[in-house]
């Protein structure tokens, strides 16, 4: 019979497909045996009453990343990983960004050397394109996806980040060509520099106006702009951080239509809304990223979303940046609107709020929560079956969660730098106890294990299909084409 390192018994499976009774055998860093009873190994993990499910990934999340005002992140590698790893996931995909003027290639390198002596979980790079020239497309791009970065970012918005829609439909079709995925921050950069100036104007600097600026249909004209373009070509495009009711309207609609066009959401447009933002003084900037929290009207649509497969992914896009002069406040008390760093962070408690007020309230499954957070990361950014599944010859990537366990949160408890969280004080159900990270035992019991350095770099494979679910559509047609 196979030795195995490390046991984990008595525990409920969890995968996207599928819950059932059952233990796990991890030898050499991967799962190799899953049945009903297995005997205990000489490291065994006793899970009765626990879920014990696949690592989360999150793909979308900023770390010791410069932002286009040269702001940097609050975290580092190491901070953003044991704050990751808390929140019960093993792998993390942040974003080599590129500045205008700045070589691909080198960003790469400099962002890989980062990473390599911090990292306590795995993790991989996406790219992010704001200068698409010759040689960064020829040359760097193509290069850095046969490296295993097969997936970039390119920002609609941001005067230092945007790209025009000719440079959307080159990045397009680039990617196509060589193999990898082009994820959109869809807004409209001229509505919201036109409301902006005009809200300035009239002296209208407090927080809450940086959600009037990025009005909805700012959103929603990107996002159809976006998914023109990508049916335009017939390439495939992921819709990111998705938080209005319009957008996400436009998007199943597209995806109704046949269009390859996925997306993605996050805790801020289910659990804020831009009440949060109108705080006195400047405290509303803690809330402040883009596109920005809405209206109940959104949130609703949001987890409608999630349930009837417009969204595949829930990430944080965790962008930590501290309530002072080193993040949301460079200019202290004078700060205006558009000089806040744009962010929230949420690495931590992405999965957690989703499992306590998804699972634990009955809006969605176990296994679609596995899917929306782990799985669908996998597939949809080409490290599965490696990663994002439990299965025999997979990694050990494992949360193992008590569902049970009631959580005030408080920031002092949580393990990132940004110095507060905008959920503080909710109390949640549901919280990630044991993490383990091909095989390693990451932390258990509120402990870290793992040492600065210990996660490696994955290069990921091509982009995968996921399964889209057609809309029903309200009057039958769909049902009738099908059955003649
Ligand atoms: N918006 C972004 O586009 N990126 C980081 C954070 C944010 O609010
Ligand atoms: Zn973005
Ligand atoms: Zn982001």
């Amino acid at each position: 019979m196979q030795e195995h390192d490390l046991t984990i018994r008595n525990g409920t499976i969890v995968t996207a497909a599928e819950a059932f009774r059952g233990d796990l055998g991890i030898a050499g860093g991967r799962v190799v045996a899953m049945a009903a009873r297995l005997q205990a190994s000489a490291r065994d993990i006793d899970a009765t009453g626990r879920l014990v499910m696949p690592g989360g990934i999150d793909s979308h999340c900023h770390v010791e990343q410069l932002s286009s005002t040269g702001v940097m992140c609050a975290d580092d590698f190491y901070s953003a990983t044991v704050s990751a790893a808390f929140g019960g996931n093993t792998t993390i995909i942040p974003f080599a960004c590129q500045h205008r003027g700045n070589s691909l290639l080198e960003v790469v390198k400099d962002y890989s050397e980062r990473a390599r002596t911090k990292a306590v979980i795995d993790y991989s790079f996406h790219l992010i394109v704001s200068d698409p020239t010759v040689e960064a497309m020829n040359e760097h791009l193509p290069q850095l996806i046969r490296r295993g970065m097969t997936s970039f970012k390119v920002y609609m918005t941001y005067d230092r980040l945007k790209l025009d829609d000719y440079q959307l439909l080159e990045v397009l079709s680039l990617a196509n060509r060589e193999g990898a995925l082009v994820m959109v921050h869809a807004e409209n950069n001229d509505m919201i520099r036109w409301i902006a100036k005009r809200l300035l104007d009239q002296g209208h600097k407090a927080p809450r106006f940086h959600v009037v600026s990025h009005d909805p249909v700012a959103e929603a004209e990107a996002a159809h702009r976006a998914i023109a373009i990508s049916r335009l070509l017939e390439v495939p495009i992921l819709i990111v951080h998705v938080s209005g009711i319009e957008a996400a309207r436009i998007i199943r609609a597209a995806q109704t239509l046949g269009a390859q066009v996925y997306a993605e959401t996050c805790p801020q447009y289910l659990f804020l809304t831009a009440a949060d933002v109108d705080l006195p003084g400047l405290e509303g900037a803690m809330f402040c990223c883009s596109p920005p929290p809405r209206d109940y009207a959104s949130q609703e649509a949001i987890w409608a979303g999630l349930t009837n497969g417009t969204f595949q992914l829930f990430s944080s896009d965790h962008a930590p940046y501290r309530f002072d002069e080193s993040g949301k406040l460079p200019r202290g008390s004078d700060t205006t609107f558009k000089e806040m760093a744009n962010g929230v962070p949420g690495i931590e408690l992405r999965m957690p709020l989703l499992f306590s007020e998804g699972v634990g309230k009955g809006r969605i499954g176990l296994s679609e929560f596995v899917a929306l957070t782990s799985t669908n990361h996998a597939r949809m950014y080409g490290l599965y079956p490696r990663k994002g599944t439990l299965a025999i010859g997979s990694d050990a990537d494992i949360a193992i969660w008590n569902p049970d366990a009631k959580v005030e949160i408080t920031w002092s408890k949580l393990h990132d730098n940004v110095g507060y969280t905008p959920y503080e004080g909710r109390t949640i159900t549901g919280w990630p106890e044991t993490v383990i990270n091909r095989g390693r035992i990451v932390l258990s019991s509120g402990t870290l294990h793992a040492a600065h350095g210990s996660g490696e770099f994955i290069p990921r494979g091509a982009p995968g299909p996921i399964e889209q679910r057609p809309a029903p559509t309200p009057d039958g047609r769909l049902f009738k084409s099908l059955i003649g």
